[in-house]
């Protein structure tokens, strides 16, 4: 349970993930967190990762990843809807499915939501294999990722600081 500011009775905990591998990845994800935090409900942003891309075509650039957590009254479709808005800001495109991306932005976790809808799954389905998600999650939540979960994720990550 977080607290919110304005309706502590529905606000849950959420996280959404963040990654860029094409064009100034640093400042695509620092426009999508400041993109987030116009609502004021971020109240933490994990370390920034940069991480080999996992799934898509080889040769692919690497990563660079994080984690956002929010306290928010949001539930996951309005989660979606934000993320969504923040692919277009950043004029993602849709070519290679996996391929390279400005701004993917996916939400992970709601509270303890499940969501099983054709366009919407939370808890992301994927994200329990995979590491750039999960070392960032760990760093803020580490109660929420299992025991040896992070070890058998798949795809190297490094530490590189913050945003
Ligand atoms: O699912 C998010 C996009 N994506 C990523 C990513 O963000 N980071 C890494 N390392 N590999 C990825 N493959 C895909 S698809």
């Amino acid at each position: 349970m977080c607290a919110a500011p304005e309706d502590a009775t529905r606000a849950r905990r959420a996280f959404i993930a963040l990654g860029s591998n094409l064009g100034d990845r640093r400042a695509e994800l620092a426009r999508a967190v400041a993109g987030l935090r116009a609502r004021g409900d971020v109240t933490a942003v994990s370390p920034l990762y940069e991480t080999d891309p996992v799934g898509g075509p080889e040769g692919q650039p690497a990563y660079l990843n994080l984690v956002v957590e929010l306290c928010t009254s949001d539930g996951p479709r309005a989660l979606l809807e934000r993320c969504r808005a923040l692919e277009e800001a950043a004029r993602r495109v849709r070519t290679v499915r996996f391929g390279p991306r400005t701004l993917d932005a996916d939400v992970l976790l709601v509270g303890d939501e499940s969501v099983d809808e054709p366009d919407l799954f939370v808890p992301h389905p994927r994200m329990w294999g995979r590491r750039f998600v999960l070392a960032p999650l760990r760093d803020l939540a580490p109660e929420l990722v299992p025991a040896g979960a992070l070890e058998r994720a798949e795809g190297e990550v490094r530490r590189i600081g913050t945003l």
